[in-house]
This record gives C-alpha cells, sequence and structure tokens, in this order.
C-alpha cells in the first residue's frame, strides 16, 4: 500500500461531534431524537456516577473498597453508549466499565462486593445480561463476537456490546474477535474508550495508526470516531451502530476519545509520573458534565438545585449500598469452589469436600 492511500483511508477518521467545549452544537442534522427527560436523565446519570466515583475512591483509601479502577472524565463515554441500549442487550465490561453495568441494572451494593471480590458481586440478577467485568485486557472481545452470534442464531433483536480500552485494542484478541464478528456478520458493537494511557503507556507508543477506528478497516467493518467527552454524540454514534447491526448491517467500531482524571486505579499508580500538568489541563477543559450542562441550562432543563439533589441522592445510595455490601455474608471456599462448575469436576469435588469439613468446624 502507498503512503498516499494509507493517508487517504486515516484521513476518512475525522472525530463525529456534536456539542464543543462550551456546549454549543456544532452539529445540528446528527442530533440524536431525545426528550427533555431523556436529557435529563442522561445528567443525572453522568452527575451521579461523578459522585459515587469521589465516594468510591475515599472508601476505597479507608480500606472499606478492594479493586477500583476511577471513572471521572468517562462518564459521556461510558453513559452515552450505555444510554442507547436496550434492556436485553448484552454488555461484555472492562474493569473500568461499572456505572454501565449499574445504570443495566446491577445493584450497587453488588458492585462493591464485586470490588471487594466477594462471588456475591458476580451473580448477574435473572435477565440483567452483564458478564463480570473482564480483568483480562482484551479478552471480551472475542467473547463479544461469541455472545453476537449466538444473539443472531436466536433470533433475538438485541445485540453485544462491549468495551475496553486503548491498550485493549493492542492485544491480538480485538482484531480476533473484530474479525470474526465481521466474517458471521454478528450484530456486534465493539466500544473502544481511548483515554490516551494504557496505565503509564500513551497511545502514541502503542501503535502507529493514527487512529483507532480505522482498524475497522481490515476487519471489513464500520468504524467511527466519536469526542468522548461529548454525550450527545456517544449515544447517537451507539444508537446507529445498535440499528446498523439489528438490521444485519454488521458490527462497528466506535472509538470514544475521553480521559481519565484520576489514576489507573486505586493500586497505587502515580500519574504525575507519566503525564504532563498540561495534558491533564487540555482534557479537564473539554469536560463532559461541564459542557452538558451548558447545553441544558440555555435550554432551561437544568438548573443548581436539580444537581444538588441527584448529588444528594447519590452520597445516600452509595452509604446504603456499603451498608448493604457490609451485611453480605462472609465469603467462604467452598462459595468460592461451588459458584465455580454446574457440575463439579473431580479435583474440585475432592477440594471441595475438604474445606466443608474444615468449614464446618
Ligand atoms: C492480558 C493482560 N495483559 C496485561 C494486563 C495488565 N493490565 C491491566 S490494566 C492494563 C492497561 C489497559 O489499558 P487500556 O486498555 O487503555 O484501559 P484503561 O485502563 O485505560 O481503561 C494492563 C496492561 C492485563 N490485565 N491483562
Ligand atoms: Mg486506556
Amino acid at each position: 500500500m502507498s503512503t498516499k492511500t494509507l493517508e487517504q483511508v486515516e484521513s476518512q477518521f475525522e472525530t463525529f461531534q456534536i456539542l464543543d467545549e462550551n456546549g454549543k452544537v456544532v452539529n445540528e442534522e446528527a442530533m440524536p431524537e431525545l426528550s427533555d427527560e431523556q436529557l435529563q436523565e442522561l445528567m443525572k446519570r453522568m452527575v451521579y456516577t461523578r459522585i459515587w466515583d469521589q465516594r468510591a475512591i475515599s472508601l476505597n483509601r479507608q480500606g472499606r473498597l478492594g479493586f477500583y479502577a476511577p471513572v471521572a472524565g468517562q462518564e459521556a463515554s461510558m453513559l452515552g453508549s450505555q444510554f442507547a441500549l436496550d434492556k436485553e442487550d448484552w454488555i461484555l465490561p472492562g474493569y473500568r466499565d461499572v456505572p454501565q453495568i449499574v445504570f443495566q441494572g446491577l445493584p450497587l451494593y453488588q458492585a462493591f462486593l464485586w470490588s471487594r471480590g466477594h462471588y456475591e458481586g458476580g451473580q448477574m440478577p435473572d435477565g440483567l445480561n452483564v458478564l463480570f467485568p473482564q480483568i483480562i485486557i482484551g479478552a471480551q472481545i472475542i467473547q463479544t463476537a461469541g455472545v453476537a452470534l449466538g444473539l443472531k442464531r436466536k433470533g433475538k433483536e438485541n445485540i453485544a456490546l462491549t468495551y475496553t480500552g486503548d491498550g485493549g485494542a493492542s492485544q491480538g484478541d480485538f482484531y480476533e474477535g473484530m474479525n470474526f464478528a465481521g466474517a458471521y456478520n454478528a450484530p456486534a458493537v465493539f466500544i473502544v474508550q481511548n483515554n490516551r494511557f494504557a496505565i503509564s503507556v500513551p497511545v502514541e507508543k502503542q501503535s502507529a495508526a493514527k487512529t483507532i477506528a480505522q482498524k475497522a478497516v481490515a476487519a471489513g467493518i464500520e468504524g467511527i470516531q466519536v469526542d468522548g467527552m461529548d454525550v450527545l454524540a456517544v449515544y447517537k454514534a451507539t444508537n446507529d451502530a445498535r440499528k446498523r447491526a439489528l438490521a444485519g448491517e454488521g458490527p462497528t467500531l466506535i472509538e470514544t476519545l475521553t480521559y481519565r482524571y484520576g489514576p489507573h486505579t486505586m493500586a497505587g499508580d502515580d500519574p504525575t509520573r507519566y503525564r504532563s500538568s498540561d495534558l491533564d489541563d487540555e482534557w479537564t477543559k473539554k469536560d463532559p458534565l461541564v459542557r452538558f450542562r451548558k447545553f441544558l441550562e440555555e435550554k432551561g432543563l437544568w438548573d443548581e438545585e436539580k444537581e444538588n439533589e441527584v448529588v444528594e441522592q447519590a452520597k445516600a445510595d452509595v452509604k446504603e449500598a456499603i451498608k448493604k455490601a457490609d451485611a453480605a455474608p462472609k465469603q467462604k471456599v467452598t462459595d468460592l469452589i461451588g459458584f465455580m462448575f454446574e457440575d463439579l469436576p473431580a479435583n474440585l469435588r475432592e477440594q471441595m469436600e475438604q474445606y466443608t469439613a474444615k468449614e464446618s468446624k
């Protein structure tokens, strides 16, 4: 391929945006059809998530949560996309994608139990089509291709949607999953939340490609790059991708350009060692809540009172949820073994007997 051809391909992937940094509509014809209530609901979810994120970070510091990957900065990317889903669609999340599965129906206390590594946190309520948040980078892409193909074979009017990061897009599984989904025309949507870093490795060091969206080309599927700080653009792109998938027009790769304000996880990385404060400032100016708040205020759909209501609700819910998580029975080894398989293999049966005896003492 000549350099010219590469440039032609790359230049097609411009960032799709509806609201600019000041909350002004820059792409009226792309405006999704959402009612005033739906617009307010999107804002509520983003404000709620930011508060819960702050509370979770503080609970983690107090030793009251386990694994936690902060989400501030990524609210539009996470919640705009989830908002486009039907209740029966499938979500295959990564470890950071807890807000999406909570708004899809996972009770908050279970999300906290998941954070603590408690088995009850991974037991999805009946009817909630969500897989356990994936820790293995990129593994959920292949699983999504499989789930989507299953939905198609069963004649369901639903899609499988997955989230990974820029780091996930550097894994072999990513290409394999997209390629398979494309080949079988499976109703899958792959979202790559490009927050510019895989822990400390910048996206520029992970790939020579100018965009992650263009990686769709080789898989023969649709690809789009979206302003991930613009909740309306993320919603619109996901909704369109979902419709295409259900119409038999194939999978879509959506790259959302976003940023995590906090550390990678609460396990102790220090972002000031791998990110400049200039870059932090540049992205803080794009904040998804600030721009959407301006847009809604202009329409008379948002004010301080509404904001405070959501803040108080989020604080109260977190308090309640952590109390409920604290009340969960202490996890036993037999619980872990018992929930792994429908029929226990011989070696685990043996361990089960040993631990049952031990725990009954
Ligand atoms: C297969 C695999 N390799 C390495 C790791 C260690 N690891 C955990 S998070 C992470 C970075 C992922 O970055 P990205 O996909 O951009 O997601 P983000 O954390 O930025 O949301 C790595 C390398 C892992 N969990 N799995
Ligand atoms: Mg990343």
